[in-house]
């Protein structure tokens, strides 16, 4: 790396991490198991300045290495922009590589102008096992074309430079992933601890070009080894690892607080709200309205909740759970009687209507001020017996709240399981906890605080009845309070 590069390097390692072109957590590869980082470069296309950033790199990291092709080409489909942004920059041009062969016409696999004999120098963005790029080199290679270096923007040092030496290409990494850990840990956006966790498991798991694992077997134990598993971090690690402000700031809260406790105050007067949060307060990191049940609702009763909030340092969460198309949402989150969006911190929204849900909701906000920031939790499951939602929902509601441009809004999801998602900067927001496991009248299914905590996965148990009807509030508040962090202490300390 030439010298004056490197402060950019580590800016745009920074700046990567920063629009979530990669994250930690608890992530499933192709390759079968389970990995504690994840890289999706497909999304800097939408960033136009890191997209230079990053060309510029490659370019001058070409220019240094001595890299002197007749064309550039990229492996389909995340580095053809890139590739593309080489071969202008550099006045060099691109040979394109079609994955499957045109049905009609010519049937070519290489598009663009060459003779056998001319060389080619690889564009790829991140390199595993390195069997994307391996693939690309045979397709040029039957055409004649002679590759014998592959630029990449990370290697994730898993063996992928070795894999690709053995056909006699060299690879050429902008960034490793060592070095990406130690910027982002001296730049303060990562523990210690995330780096420990990252580098045993990338230790622990080389792959051969066939996806098979170097020395042989299915290294389960490195899977079971691998400490980003959400419900085995902290809430403090984890708000470092959290994409949405509010997310942030609500892990923080729980941690200092020592609160995993988000009381239901399903209780129909507004005095009567405000009596249980002012008594429960100290003990609650979330307090959840269903606005709709309110008889006497008015604004003074929103701004005395707030100042209950503030004195008692605790979020408000609306249980709106938005279900409409955009426009409609928008309106309901931003407009008539309740204008939820100008003091609920949080909402709930059904997945129903898919990523829309998070654009209507989003358009209902104007510019919004440091501190003021909302989030939304998405529902993934569903605590009544008899629901519809069955895996295939589930796991598309995870991808909505994980992937995708507006993951910086959804701090949570609702869900009733630890597998309902992996990514350990999302919350789990748990209802239907009470002492006794039991099911009431009308299909609300009960589990324990400990059962939620330790075997379900709850990062944050909602309390409804069980504190509410209580004859003692605040009592009923502390118990809950104490069960559930008690069971988050031991579940950490596992
Ligand atoms: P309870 O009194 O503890 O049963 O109240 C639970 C609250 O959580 C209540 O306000 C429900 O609307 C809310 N809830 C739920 O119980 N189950 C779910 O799956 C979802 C929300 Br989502």
């Amino acid at each position: 790396m030439v010298a004056q590069n490197s402060d950019k390097m580590k800016a745009l390692a920074i700046k990567l991490f920063e629009i979530n072109a990669f994250k930690f957590g608890d992530f499933k590869m192709k390759v079968g198991i389970n990995s504690p980082v994840y890289f999706d470069l497909r999304v800097i296309v939408s960033y136009p300045d890191v997209m230079q950033i990053v060309s510029d790199l490659l370019v001058a990291h070409i220019t240094d290495q001595q890299l002197s092709a007749k064309h550039v080409c990229g492996v389909p489909y995340t580095a053809l922009p890139l590739a593309t942004l080489v071969s202008v920059n550099q006045n060099t041009p691109m040979l394109v590589r079609r994955k499957e062969a045109k049905a009609y016409g010519t049937k070519k696999l290489i598009e663009g102008i060459y003779n056998a004999g001319d060389t080619c120098l690889i564009v790829e963005d991140v390199v595993t096992s390195g069997s994307s790029i391996l693939d690309t080199v045979k397709d040029l290679q039957s055409e004649g074309i002679v590759v014998t270096d592959a630029v990449v923007v990370v290697d994730r040092e898993q063996g992928g430079a070795a894999n690709i030496a053995k056909h006699g290409v060299k690879m050429h990494s902008l960034f490793t992933l060592s070095f990406l850990l130690n910027t982002l840990h001296a730049a303060g956006k990562i523990e210690k601890a995330t780096v420990d966790a990252v580098a045993k498991y990338i230790s622990a798991v080389q792959i051969n070009s066939d996806g098979s694992f170097v020395g042989g077997g299915d290294k389960s134990d490195a899977v079971k080894a691998n400490d980003l598993q959400r419900t085995r971090l902290t809430y403090e690690n984890r708000s470092n690892l959290a994409k949405s402000a509010v997310a942030k700031r609500l892990f923080q809260l729980m941690a200092s607080k020592q609160t995993n406790l988000c009381l239901s105050a399903d209780v129909t007067k507004a005095d009567d709200i405000l009596d249980i949060a002012d008594k429960c307060g100290p003990y609650i990191c979330l307090l959840k309205t269903h606005i709709d049940i309110v008889e006497d609702f008015s604004e003074g009763f929103i701004t005395n909740l707030q100042a209950l909030a503030k004195r008692h340092n605790f979020l408000l969460l609306e249980d709106r759970k938005f279900a409409d198309i955009g426009n409609t949402v928008s309106l309901q989150y931003g407009k008539g009687l309740y204008k939820i969006s100008n003091w609920a911190d949080l909402v709930t929204a059904h997945t129903l209507p898919g990523r829309s849900i998070l654009q209507g909701l989003k358009a209902a906000l104007g510019n919004v001020e440091a501190g003021q920031e909302r989030g939304v939790f998405l529902l993934s499951e569903m605590s009544a017996s008899g629901n519809l939602i069955d895996d295939k929902y589930k796991e598309n509601s995870n991808k909505i709240a994980t992937e995708g441009g507006d993951i910086d809004f959804v701090a949570g999801i609702v869900c009733q399981s630890s597998n309902a998602f992996a990514f350990p900067g999302l919350i789990q927001l748990t209802p239907g906890v009470k002492i006794d496991e039991s099911v009431d009248k009308l299909g609300q299914q009960y589990q324990t605080p400990e059962l939620v905590v330790k075997e379900r996965g709850a990062d944050i148990g909602v309390v409804g009845r069980g504190i509410i009807q209580a004859n003692d509030v605040q009592k009923a508040a502390i118990t809950y309070r104490d069960r559930l962090w008690t069971a988050y202490k031991e579940r950490v300390a596992k």
